[in-house]
């Protein structure tokens, strides 16, 4: 099994060439590491440009801007360095090669980092909780803008301590119905009602329930709605595409035919996103590479929320055989196109005087205007996990509910033992989003609230 505290190492910075690359180490005591690179121990949390002895090779010595955390305060409560070399990948695979035969003489079993494991570690050491560190992963991988967004979200732990609020309100509930059962001669411990403790649980379900209502899936966010640019080669799909991108994502050219491939980018429209797709040209298949092609880009239309339909003066709109997709008619090219040039049946835009571009923006919001995906305010995405633990405690406090209805007037509780083991279940899946809960906590709680054996 792989220890939490092996000395370990990673390049943190992404793949490629860069002007800087980063090298991270964490292990619990750093010093013997730190005495051998430097000739003086870094001052702690200040960038400095020091010589790194051995590295990238033996024999050599790089100027580095070295970052030195001693534990406990540290991203993984133990000591933790970054060091910042020149950005070149082979340099950096050399470097951590020298640093990793460094770190085994002078800290002991020292290894490559796994994927995630700087992050698992502030997980295990109490830095972060569990949403917290899926917030981390879900800005590795966000794709798009509300992803961006819902991840931050996440990271900020806004899920984790929503939960950590209810754990507590639940757990003190908890404690009351336990007490009832675990201190039932003492005179001075008067246990909850049931009618006092179905409303407290009736509080805590309407909050479980806003809060699935609320939130998106996870999985909505990554289907953003597609938006396709249809036409035969050369009436423009690629410079519109660039144009309401306001950057230059795909190759435009004069030669039919230039776009081979399907290519999306999300596209932020008023508080939304939406996926904008260029595809090949369609036409007359002329070869097998064509064909498939041509039946890639069939299949992204087949796939579209909404078509944008391009023609110019020289090329007629291209017939669409799936009538049940929205459609814009569009014409390009209109900075060369005046008076009977002009179709009066569409959208006449330029992508060189940008004429028309924040019409036909306004016209696409319009047209998908229930499907733009956005993530509102403090709206939290839930993933698949965060939903079940939040319906599997949703469905503990409804059975406890169930177990009240027919005591809500008595003085006292009956079946305790049974609703204290449906809280504890509901309290359990709450912890696992935030706010962890264990037995002995529910008894401390008795204790800090009632004077037992005074
Ligand atoms: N004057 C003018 N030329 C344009 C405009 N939009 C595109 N073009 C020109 O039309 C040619 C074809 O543009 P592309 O964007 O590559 O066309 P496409 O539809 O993506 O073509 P394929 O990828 O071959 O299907 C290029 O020479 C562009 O410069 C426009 O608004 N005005
Ligand atoms: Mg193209």
């Amino acid at each position: 099994m792989r220890s939490c505290d092996d000395p370990i190492l990673a390049v943190s910075s992404p793949p490629g060439r860069a002007s800087r690359g980063l090298i991270r180490i964490t292990a619990p005591d750093l010093t013997p590491l730190l005495e051998h690179l430097f000739e003086q121990t870094p001052p702690p949390r200040h960038l400095t440009p020091l010589k790194a002895r051995g590295l990238p090779s033996p024999g050599l010595s790089l100027p580095t801007l070295s970052l030195y955390f001693p534990a406990p305060n540290t991203f993984t409560a133990a000591d933790l360095l970054e060091l910042q070399l020149p950005g070149n990948p082979a340099l950096l695979h050399r470097a951590c090669e020298s640093l990793l035969t460094i770190m085994r003489q002078r800290l002991g079993e020292a290894r490559y980092a796994e994927p995630g494991e700087f992050t698992q570690r502030a997980f295990l050491a109490g830095r972060i909780d569990l949403t917290r560190a899926e917030g981390i992963s879900a800005t590795v991988s966000a794709v798009s803008d509300a992803q961006l967004e819902a991840a931050r979200l996440l990271r900020t732990g806004k899920l984790g301590q929503w939960a950590v609020d209810l754990v507590e309100a639940l757990a003190q509930h908890l404690a009351l119905v336990e007490a009832g059962i675990d201190f039932v001669d003492q005179d001075d411990v008067v246990a909850i009602t049931p009618g006092k403790l179905d409303e407290a649980l009736g509080g805590i379900e309407s909050q479980l329930r806003q809060m699935l209502a609320r939130s998106r899936s996870w999985a909505a966010l990554e289907a953003l709605p597609w938006v396709v640019l249809v036409g035969e080669p050369n009436v423009g799909k690629s410079t519109l595409l660039n144009a309401l991108l306001g950057h230059d994502r795909a190759v435009a050219s004069d030669q039919p035919g230039t776009t081979r491939d399907i290519l999306a980018e999300p596209m932020k429209l008023g508080d939304g996103e939406v996926m904008l797709v260029d595809v090949a040209g369609l036409d007359e298949p002329a070869g097998a590479l064509d064909a498939s092609m041509q039946s890639a880009a069939r299949d992204a239309i087949a796939r579209a929320e909404l078509i944008l339909q391009l023609h110019d003066y020289e090329h007629p709109p291209i017939p669409l055989i799936d009538d049940a997709t929205p459609v814009i008619q569009v014409q390009t090219k209109c900075d060369v196109t005046a008076g009977s040039l002009r179709d009066p049946g569409s959208l006449h835009i330029s992508a060189v005087t940008g004429e028309g571009l924040d019409t036909l923006r306004d016209r696409i919001a319009e047209a998908l205007s229930d499907r733009a995906v956005t993530l509102a305010g403090q709206m939290l995405a839930l993933q698949p996990r965060h939903h079940d633990e939040l319906t599997a405690a949703l469905d503990a406090i409804i059975a406890a509910r169930h177990m009240l209805v027919d005591q809500l007037d008595s003085d006292s509780l009956a079946d305790m033992e049974l609703v204290a083991a449906v809280l504890r279940q509901g309290l359990d899946h709450l912890g696992a989003l935030g706010g962890q809960m264990s037995p002995d906590d529910v008894i401390g709680r008795i204790f800090a609230t009632f004077c037992i054996g005074k």
